[in-house]
């Protein structure tokens, strides 16, 4: 079992860069080689060696409905068959700008790309054309994709210039960037008092999930909605993870708080390649080929994501009564994990956000990057690897969330409990 994917890990390596076409997949986070997928099927996803696992990472949130939903493949099957991309406009990208729109009112606008992180980039560059400012504020712990503005961390001091946070990012870019703690309202305030008038864009979580997952304290989300709209500033949503997470629509649904902008990913695909960004009608205009603010894309609405898209959301949308189901089966989960936990005097936080949570190997609480980051990570790779050995398939970083889907059965759940027993007795 494990052979098989070494082998595959050693022959990637010789032709990929560090072997992974995304970083976390190396699983450096928790040591060992990374396991090698073979397919995957409802809650469950296969090893090269065919072994069974119960999915808790759900490619990273967008398989909402489980691995390969029949009727979504039979979308991309049909719409396969009818070619798969065209360079031109196709009326199923106008449906899924529709269907999203109605989900997310604030979305008055939208514009399909191929990942969030073309959505993420494409947002602030479209705030930055439509007020004329240049800089940016963000928070410690989010992550919107790879865009070199927004791979900037923190600077020295609290609401000091970003610096790099990857090489490659030029230290006259990132100090456009400003990166100040999450749920912090008064150092937001103290920031945009002292930048305001050049900031074009604050951009966020509204509930982070790539700290692990952390959600917004009382006033923080209302505080960046009343700043920006004071100074001018476009608010940016980025609600690729939570956006058709929590119930048929985004975060922005559940707590009335309207960004300027939102920007979506992942479960719109329906696993395909996807992103999108969408908004105020007067800012959207801004974006080429009605304004002047350049964005473009091949495979930008591509058949074959849209219609995945499309049958991803048409059933969600029957389902948006039963997201409260998966809320239940996360809580239930959480509360039987914490007791393990607390039966063997070991401290975790659990953060959950209806179906999406974080075991954080800390007494808590988290609240910010600067908390989540006091975890003890070694314990959590001892852990995941426990849970690997017996059947249960965890992200492999403490700064990650654990996703439920709709295919997951109370079965499933109740053997993820035994599992995380027989973990802790070997941790
Ligand atoms: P993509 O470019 O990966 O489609 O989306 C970037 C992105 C933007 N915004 C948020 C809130 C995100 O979480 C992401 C991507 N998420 C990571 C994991 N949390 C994707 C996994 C990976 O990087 O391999």
């Amino acid at each position: 079992m494990i052979e098989t994917s070494e082998k595959y890990f050693a022959q990637a390596r010789q032709v990929i860069a560090g072997g992974v076409n995304s970083p976390v997949r190396a699983w450096q986070a928790v040591g060992g080689d990374p396991l090698f997928v073979s397919e995957a099927r409802g809650s469950k996803i296969y090893d090269a060696a065919g072994r069974e696992y119960i999915d808790f990472v759900l490619s990273w949130g967008p398989m909402i409905l489980g691995h390969a939903h029949p009727d979504v493949i039979d979308s991309i099957c049909r719409t396969a068959r009818k070619g798969t991309s065209f360079g031109a406009p196709t009326e199923a990208e106008t449906q899924i700008a529709q269907l999203i729109g109605s989900a997310i009112p604030s979305m008055e606008l939208i514009r399909m790309t191929s990942s969030g992180t073309e959505a993420t980039m494409t947002a602030i560059r479209l705030a930055r054309g439509y007020t004329g400012r240049n800089m940016i504020v963000k928070f410690d712990g989010c992550y919107h994709g790879h865009a070199d503005s927004l791979l900037v961390q923190a600077g020295s001091g609290v609401a000091t210039l970003g610096i790099p946070g990857s090489p490659g990012v030029p230290d006259c870019l990132a100090e456009l960037t400003v990166s100040l703690p999450y749920n912090d309202t008064d150092t937001v305030n103290s920031a945009i008092g002292r930048y305001g008038s050049q900031v074009a864009a604050i951009i966020v979580e509204p509930v982070a999930g790539n700290m692990g997952v952390v959600g917004p304290e009382d006033g923080f989300l209302a505080t960046l909605r009343e700043l920006t709209a004071k100074h001018g500033i476009v608010l940016i949503f980025d609600e690729v993870i939570t956006g058709f997470r929590f119930a048929f629509g985004g975060y922005q649904d559940i707590n009335g708080i309207k960004p300027d902008l939102t920007c979506l990913g992942k479960i719109i695909g329906g696993g395909l390649p996807v992103g999108a960004l969408g908004g105020k009608k007067e800012i959207m205009a801004a974006l080429a080929p009605a304004g002047d603010v350049y964005q473009a894309g091949t495979l930008s609405g591509n058949p074959l994501a849209v219609n995945a898209g499309l049958a991803t959301l048409q059933l969600l949308q029957k389902k948006a009564a039963s997201y409260a189901q998966l809320d239940l089966q996360a809580q239930h989960l959480c509360r039987e994990i914490e007791k393990l936990f607390f039966a063997k005097s070991i401290p975790v936080c659990i953060n959950r956000f209806h179906s999406m949570f974080t075991i954080f190997f800390q007494a808590g609480p988290v609240k910010n990057y600067r908390d989540a980051k006091k975890s003890d990570t070694d314990l959590f790779a001892r852990f995941f690897h426990g849970m690997i050995k017996e059947g249960i398939w965890l992200a492999p970083s403490q700064f990650e969330a654990i996703f439920i889907s709709f295919a997951h059965t109370d079965a499933d759940i109740a053997r993820t409990l035994e599992a995380c027993a027989a973990a802790l007795n070997n941790l």
